[in-house]
């Protein structure tokens, strides 16, 4: 007898519903699309249908695993894991003072309810300001413009795909990633309905992706010149009249400031550095103002970029100075369930975004959202002094990997004193790992997207428990996390987990009880505590923030709202509706205003000014990278499902530049940087523009010690050997990876 199980994917970030069919062994018989799910209607992708090879792949770790003295490793008990840790990470504290221990946390964390809910204690019993993660090779200049304009870093405006007739998209994807900072299943339908409503797609990006492919439009740009484009784009705005932000305009702070920032960067000024012409600049902010309802959204391409946190805030003063923010069809602000960050407390007004409060010892990069950024790791490893990082805690993480000049970090971290991994497999960073600690597969967790919800085009909330009972000798990934922290706190590997989670559950309702406007405010911490027993770990403290959220039943309040129990009766997730305008009370600047112009990305003009004055040399090349939708970063490559067929680490080249250089398609080239050298093969695109080549991230498997067999034969090159870590966006710090200057030359073939 087979049993049918629902469970929202958390492999990208569209949180797709999945209909698993279990045979009565428990053993998953087959994936497909959930139909019923109130958001993702029956669409999934590959990735969703690899999950069942995920949870029975033979090479995931079941057991914590230590590091023998040969060099290998041999599993353990948790105690003993967790005994070497107190004893790794001590030893290293007492020699060099919190800050010699990094925390590094990767991407799956943002789909995982215990990273989401338990990792912050973690970084604050370790009391470290070396904080690391995924965020800064990705999306903190998007989060870091938004908090400058509108308050807080998780107040990033999204794109209404489903209500727009004008879509114009720079450096994304989404037909290949599915959407990022866009939480949208099936994007290709979405935007095929904007195109069947009369809409229109365009997709300014280096190369002729699939989404430019299906877009009405397709822009080749330079890399990194995005700013330019932008910034030309606001200039034609003002200078044809055609600003006119409507409804928010007694909002907004810098119009004016904007005008005269913007006035030299007339597009035929910035033609020749973008490789846009003038004329399709000018049709571009035309088209953009004539149209109903259009927004503009930006992605990857423009964040990992050297202007990526003022790109970023030049796609939302178009959408500002268009009259398409916070409105129908526009770039709009969710309200989810559980999160969001601008939706409690005093409304309109608040903080604002802090950054800089401390500063890499090495280099002095600032500070952002409580983060150094990872670019800086290597050298904080290996420069001596007061501060040195001698010890790391990776957490979903593999940064050796994904993160620039991977050839130096992984060098480093074999120099320090301690490792510990929380994770999966044993990959090319965990390998490094003196002790490597389990994390239970997808099926064995339960999931709410804590995070995407706040950046998805419906607001939605969809719960999934476990799919099936923890394998023999795993535990749930929380108690991993609160194992940590107790040993990060003092307590020792034997602290006692569920009272440090009694503390970490009150604490969260103290806070809740102490904000005015909170539904509980006044209330009890103990007397609400109770309320919600039995439950303990994530599912208390997602109930907890389920009630008191802006849908939540209060803790007795109302008793139509949202709690787990009502999210528990809905298997196919509550929708809560189409998005609606928040403004101005999502504001939480300090203003209460949009602050259109914020110093610190005023100041960044300075340099858009220099990119003018510095043309590109003849035949030089520069390097972005390529998502495909059967790849998920660097950890999916051990599926047998996802990795058929044709090899895919391969370095695209326009024809043009392969005939100059000598490189034949499916020969091997040699690409180098300032920083290291790789090879592999050559793909002759036209896809691509001249001057341009592509390399996906996430490959190179094919290094010692990793415990990837799938992957290490189909092993591909890492690209992030090329990526220069002294290459960052200054303003946020964020890495540069789109845009790294390389050379190429014919390898020996073999
Ligand atoms: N050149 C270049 N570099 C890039 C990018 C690029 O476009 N170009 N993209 C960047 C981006 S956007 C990102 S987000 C980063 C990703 O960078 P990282 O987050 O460092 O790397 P991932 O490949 O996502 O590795 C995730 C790890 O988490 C493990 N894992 C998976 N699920 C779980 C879980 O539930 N619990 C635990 N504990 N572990 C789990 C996996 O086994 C894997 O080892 O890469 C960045 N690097
Ligand atoms: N299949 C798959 N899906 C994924 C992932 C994955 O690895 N594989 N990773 C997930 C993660 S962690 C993230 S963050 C998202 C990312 O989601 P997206 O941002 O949609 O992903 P990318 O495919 O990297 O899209 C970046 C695009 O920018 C273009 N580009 C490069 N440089 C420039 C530039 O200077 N200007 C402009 N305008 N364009 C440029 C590239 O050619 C590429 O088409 O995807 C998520 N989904
Ligand atoms: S699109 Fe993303 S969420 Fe949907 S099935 Fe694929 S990987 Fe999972
Ligand atoms: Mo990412």
């Amino acid at each position: 007898m087979s049993v049918t199980a629902y469970r929202t994917c958390p492999l990208c970030e569209a949180t797709c519903g999945l209909e698993l069919t279990l045979d009565a062994s428990g053993a998953v018989e087959r994936v497909r699309g959930d139909a019923d799910d109130v958001f993702s209607r029956g669409f999934l992708c590959p990735k969703g249908v690899s999950i069942k090879e995920l949870h029975d792949d033979p090479d995931r770790l079941r057991t914590p695993l230590r590091r023998t003295a040969d060099g290998s490793f041999e599993p353990c008990t948790w105690d003993e894991a967790f005994a070497l840790v107190a004893a790794g990470l001590e030893g290293v504290r007492a020699r060099g003072g919190a800050d010699a221990v990094a925390l590094y946390i990767g991407n799956p964390s943002a789909h995982n309810m215990s990273a989401l809910l338990y990792a912050r204690a973690l970084a604050k019993g370790l009391g470290t300001r070396n904080v690391y993660s995924a965020s800064t090779v990705d999306q903190y200049p998007k989060q870091l413009a938004s908090a400058l304009l509108f308050g807080t870093a998780t107040t990033v405006a999204v794109p209404d795909l489903d209500r727009t007739d004008h879509l114009l998209v720079l450096g994304a994807n989404p037909l290949a990633s599915n959407g990022s900072l866009m939480t949208a299943p099936d994007v290709r339908g979405r935007l095929r309905a904007i195109q069947a409503r009369g809409g229109k797609v365009v997709v300014v990006d280096p190369r002729r992706s699939r989404t430019a492919r299906a877009a009405d439009e397709h822009v080749p740009i330079r890399p990194g010149t995005d700013a330019l484009l932008l910034i030309a784009m606001v200039a034609v705005l003002f200078e044809e009249e055609l600003a006119a932000p409507g409804r928010l305009e007694p909002l907004c702070d810098g119009l004016g400031e904007l005008r005269g920032l913007a006035a030299p960067f007339a597009p035929e000024r910035v033609a020749a550095a973008t490789g846009v012409p003038a004329e399709t600049i000018r049709r571009l902010a035309r088209e953009l103002a004539a149209a109903e309802r259009a927004v503009v959204y930006g992605r990857m391409g423009t964040t990992t970029q050297t202007f990526g946190t003022t790109a970023s805030w030049l796609v939302d003063v178009l959408n500002v100075l268009t009259g398409n923010l916070d409105r129908e069809g526009g770039a709009m602000f969710p309200l989810p369930a559980v999160g969001g960050s601008n939706s409690r407390g005093e409304p309109g007004r608040g903080r604002g975004a802090r950054t800089g409060r401390w500063s890499s010892r090495v280099r002095g990069l600032g500070e952002v959202f409580g983060e150094l950024p990872v670019a800086c790791l290597a050298e904080e490893i290996e420069t001596p002094g007061d501060g040195q990082v001698r010890a790391l805690i990776t957490l979903a993480g593999n940064p050796v990997v994904s993160t620039p000049n991977a050839g130096r970090l992984d060098g480093a971290l074999a120099s320090l004193d301690f490792i510990v991994s929380v994770d999966l497999y044993v990959t090319e960073t965990s390998r490094h790992a003196d002790v490597i600690l389990p994390a239970p597969s997808p099926l064995e967790r339960a999931h709410y997207d804590l995070a995407l919800y706040g950046f998805a085009i419906r607001n939605v909330a969809n719960y999934s428990p476990a799919v099936l009972p923890m394998g023999d000798g795993m535990q749930d990934e929380w108690r991993t996390l609160l194992r940590l922290t107790g040993i990060a706190v003092g307590q020792g590997a034997g602290a006692d987990v569920d009272a440090i989670d009694d503390f970490v559950a009150l604490d969260v309702l103290r806070r809740e009880a102490a904000t005015a406007g909170s539904p509980v405010h006044g209330r009890d911490p103990a007397e609400l505590l109770a309320a919600l027993a039995p439950r303990r770990g994530p599912e208390r403290l997602l109930d907890a923030l389920l009630r008191t959220g802006p849908y939540g039943e209060g803790f007795g309040r109302d008793p139509d709202g949202l709690s787990l129990a009502a999210l528990e009766a809905a298997p196919h997730g509550i929708d809560l509706g189409a998005l609606q305008p928040r403004l101005p009370d999502a504001l939480r600047t300090a203003s209460g205003r949009i602050e259109l112009t914020p110093p610190a990305l005023v100041a960044d003009v300075e340099r858009l000014h220099a990119a003018l004055d510095a043309p590109a040399e003849d035949g030089a090349m520069v390097l972005i990278g390529r998502r495909d939708l059967r790849s998920n970063n660097s950890w999916m490559h051990n599926l047998p499902l996802l990795v058929r067929g044709p090899e895919r680490c391969t370095v695209q080249v326009h024809p043009d530049d392969a005939a100059r250089l000598g490189l034949t398609d499916g020969a091997p080239a040699r690409v180098r940087s300032r920083v290291g050298a790789i090879e592999l093969p050559v793909e002759v695109d036209d896809a691509i523009m001249p001057g341009v080549v592509s390399i996906p991230h996430g490959w190179g498997h094919g290094v010692d010690g990793v415990g990837w067999r799938v992957a290490s034969a189909h092993a591909g090159a890492n690209s992030n050997v090329l990526a220069d870590e002294l290459a960052v966006d200054p303003v946020s710090g964020n890495a540069v990876l789109n845009g790294i200057p390389v050379s190429l030359a014919p390898a020996a073939a073999g």
